[in-house]
């Protein structure tokens, strides 16, 4: 089972936009509605409930998993232990184009980098502060690291603060290799999940709470962050770039009674602090919690999504990548990699 600390981070995340902004269904506007019909489970037992997947310039593909283990898929659809990283609590990963490296990270230590020479600490600090619930990353052209911090104030494991408190404690880094710093690019986000490079690298999309926003990467006249896409059918996870320029977000299925429940509640954030164990019963996150994956054209539509919403093939999807005609499919209560033809 994972652990109840990375259980922890995907409620939190999920119960955090309760608050935040009312659920709005966009289900009526989607195009193409498929199911995970065909999926193929890569190493089934053997991949520890991993939350994201990556593929490298060679076309091999990384996935982090629950105990440590940096693992790659082999040519016979098998996978091998790579690196081990004494860690529970690995999330984002992404590789870097020049050196074939792969970034982690870790929401305790920061920002890791595993290369064939082992694993480093890339980055532990940030503006004096030390980096922590660092959730994913990506590398732009430039081969600067842009990561996503879900809460400044709250450590992951007092999620549940940051939750009844339901105030914007996200941001966006930018770590520079060449002064090895990192500096705070936006602040005020809600949640920050996933990000992604657009494919001529010039914005990065970051996932937040119910929406995702576009920040370019050279300003000029625009402003420093604008709506990709909001009122997404659940809340967004990792968010990966597709061949075609557009992007595949996974989504956490929010349980509309829940919701009700929550928002009913007008002492709803004073209950859950005092009684935060009452957040497991208000979400479904075991075995038959839905999986919903959605694609999203580069100007901000969505123009197919994968749904399971009794979790028959894959539950609880938490990454999507595609390479090469396939969807690769991390899921956080899942001990596979699911991989999906496309057609
Ligand atoms: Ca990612
Ligand atoms: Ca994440």
């Amino acid at each position: 089972m994972p652990s109840g600390f990375m259980l922890a981070c995907l409620l939190a995340f999920t119960l955090q936009i309760f608050f935040s902004l009312p659920p709005v269904s966009s289900d009526s506007l989607l195009p193409m509605i498929s199911t995970f019909q065909g999926l193929i489970k890569l190493g089934e037992g053997v991949v520890n409930y991993p939350e994201d997947v990556a593929v490298d310039r060679n076309g091999v593909v990384y996935t982090a998993t629950r105990d440590g283990w940096i693992m790659r898929l082999q040519n016979n659809g098998t996978w091998k232990n790579w690196k081990l990283i004494h860690s529970q609590t690995l999330l984002g990963i992404t590789t870097t184009k020049e050196k074939n490296n792969l970034i982690v990270c870790d929401s305790d230590k920061g920002l890791l980098k595993v290369s064939e020479n082992g694993v480093t600490v890339l980055a532990s600090h940030v503006t004096g502060s030390k980096l922590r619930f660092a959730n994913d990353v990506i590398e732009a052209s430039d081969g600067s690291l842009y990561i996503t911090v879900s809460s400044t104030k709250f450590a992951p494991k007092a999620y549940y603060l940051d939750l009844v408190e339901g105030e914007p404690h996200g941001q966006l880094l930018r770590y520079d290799p060449s002064s090895k710093q990192v500096s705070i690019v936006l602040e005020g986000l809600y949640f920050a999940n996933g990000v992604a490079l657009s494919k001529h690298g010039d914005f990065v999309v970051v996932c937040e709470s119910w929406k995702c926003i576009k920040h370019w990467l050279k300003l000029g006249d625009k402003r420093d962050r604008e709506i990709f896409i909001e009122n997404l059918p659940g809340g967004p996870d990792n968010i990966n770039l597709a061949p075609d320029g557009s992007f595949w977000i996974s989504l956490i299925k929010m349980n509309s009674s829940a919701v009700e429940t929550v928002h009913s509640s007008k002492n709803r954030k004073q209950l859950l602090e005092e009684h935060p164990e009452l957040i497991n019963q208000l979400m479904s996150t075991g075995k038959g919690a839905a999986a919903k994956v959605v694609k999203v054209s580069a100007n901000g539509s969505i123009i197919r999504e994968f749904n399971d919403p009794n979790a028959k093939n894959i539950s609880f999807v938490t990454s999507a990548l595609e390479f090469q005609g396939n969807l690769y499919l991390a899921s956080i209560n899942s001990n596979f990699i699911g991989k999906l033809p496309l057609k």
